[in-house]
């Protein structure tokens, strides 16, 4: 793994249904990022943050894709920032924000990873389309944009599209799916632990057999860690808490197999929600599993 990281904040909550992911960034280095990362031996250089427009001085013009020109904007910036962050040869690491700026988070690293994999943690699919969206939060369609399904705007950030191939993406701890998003899930054949293969065989092997189909055939792995993935009684602190969710042991495990994997080209954690949180907890407990992601030891 790299040892120069880079962080940036992306304050961007007009991707989802109400406020407060937007004061993520904050929260997290509230919580000490730099300082712990520091700690597990790396130099960390923090960029700050993206500038982000606030939803009230905007409308919303389509109600199918909610605040599309603004949230668009934010991840052009954001893939470009990430793509020059790998030229520096500096691990990005994106603070969010609503997971609409995994858009361009996987921008930017598949400009340098035509092949790369994603795992991505979370209670959603976030592979909704416009058309199979139950709310039009782009938040809910991340996914589906990286892999070329949606707005033409979204789709080709950087000129270029898909981004991802579904044989590529391994999504954790699902217990939230639309319609739409299962259909899609079966056409492309994308790999889904639910919170159902947790439950019946661990988490454990639910990592030993995503590293497994993951190594060998990609490029490098971006984390995605949407931190509704957690169960609300550990993360409480969330854009859209989800009942019966991974906990916070499981977390840990998971991140600590990843570190052994050694693999990783990119991570971002979105979706704090400072506003829903008690004493910071979840921004916390972001700290301690992206520090047990980069290999920090209990002994
Ligand atoms: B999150 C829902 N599927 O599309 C939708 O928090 C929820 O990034 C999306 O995972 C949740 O609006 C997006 C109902
Ligand atoms: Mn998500
Ligand atoms: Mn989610
Ligand atoms: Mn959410």
């Amino acid at each position: 793994m790299h040892k120069d990281i880079t962080i940036i904040g992306v304050p961007l909550d007009l991707g989802a249904g109400r406020r407060g992911v937007d004061m993520g960034p904050s929260a997290i280095r509230y919580a000490n990022v730099k300082e712990r990362l520091e700690n597990a031996g790396y130099h960390v250089k923090d960029l700050g943050n993206l500038y982000v427009p606030t939803p009230e001085t905007y409308t919303i013009e389509n109600p199918k894709l909610k605040y599309l020109k603004e949230v668009k904007k934010v991840n052009e910036e954001l893939a470009n920032q990430v793509k020059r962050i790998i030229e520096e040869g500096r691990f990005p690491l994106v603070l969010g924000g609503d997971h609409s700026i995994a858009i361009g988070t996987i921008a930017g690293v598949s400009s340098h990873y035509p092949n790369m994999g994603v795992i991505w943690f979370d209670a959603h699919g976030d592979i909704n389309t416009p058309e199979t969206s139950p709310t039009g939060n782009i938040h809910g369609m991340p996914l589906a944009v990286s892999l070329g399904k949606g707005h033409i705007d979204l789709v080709n950030i950087l000129n270029f599209s898909p981004k991802i191939k579904p044989e590529n993406i391994v999504i954790i701890g699902a217990r939230d799916l639309d319609k739409g998003e299962r259909e899609f899930i079966k056409t492309n054949g994308i790999r889904v632990y639910t919170m159902h293969e947790i439950d019946r065989i661990g988490m454990a092997k639910v990592m030993e057999e995503t590293i497994h189909y993951l190594k060998d055939k990609t490029d490098g792995v971006h984390l995605s860690f949407d931190l509704d993935c957690l169960d609300p009684n550990d993360a409480p602190g969330v854009g859209t808490p989800v009942t019966g969710g991974v906990t916070y042991r499981e977390g840990h495990l998971a991140m600590e197999m990843i570190a052994e994997a050694n693999f990783l080209i990119s991570a971002e954690f979105v979706e704090v929600n400072p506003i829903l949180d008690v004493r910071n907890r979840t921004a916390e407990i972001a700290v301690g599993l992206m520090a047990s992601a980069f290999g920090e030891k209990l002994l």
